[in-house]
């Protein structure tokens, strides 16, 4: 089981040695705010994270997918408000486009990154690795705090309501 677990990590780092590693600061795109995953509970597979990204340069980025070692699998996905049923639906999206000069914000009801096929329980105080990989072939690495809300809720101009549970 050890050697499992060392060899799924080797794995991990050889996928993460990509070249691309370690142009964080050149790449025209920062994550800012509150990065978080929402906590899971037991034998719970899916979750979902929230981040805000700011395209820093003058051309249109987007990102076109994400992955963390800690799920099985990791798709962009929005919500939608569906007349006929007048329920919130999540919709797979393809990519989410960044304009230049300004933040987009992941979160609940909104767009989010959806993990799925979860390897473990999320617990509120751990953190996870999350990835993001962009249109110019670049990946962004950051460190994604797990909690069961939103935290400070109360700022950003949302109205902190969640609707919608994963
Ligand atoms: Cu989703």
């Amino acid at each position: 089981m050890k050697q499992f677990a060392l060899f799924v990590l080797a794995v991990c780092m050889a996928a993460l040695g990509t070249p691309a590693l370690g142009q964080h600061g050149t790449h025209q795109v920062e994550i800012t705010g509150d990065a978080w995953v929402r906590a899971t509970p037991p034998n719970r597979t899916v979750t979902a994270a929230y981040l805000a990204i700011r395209n820093t340069g003058d051309e249109v980025r987007r990102v076109v997918g994400a992955s963390s070692i800690v799920a099985g699998r990791a798709e962009l996905h929005t919500h939608i408000h569906d007349r006929e049923s007048g329920m919130m639906q999540m919709r797979h999206v393809d990519f989410i486009e960044l304009p230049p000069g300004e933040t987009v914000r992941l979160a609940p009801g909104g767009l989010h990154i959806m993990l799925m096929d979860l390897t473990r329980d999320l617990q509120p105080g751990m953190t996870v690795p999350l990835s993001l990989e962009f249109d110019d072939g670049h990946r962004l690495e950051v460190e994604v705090d797990v909690h069961r809300e939103a935290p400070d809720a109360s700022g950003h101009g949302g109205h902190g309501h969640d609707h919608h549970r994963h």
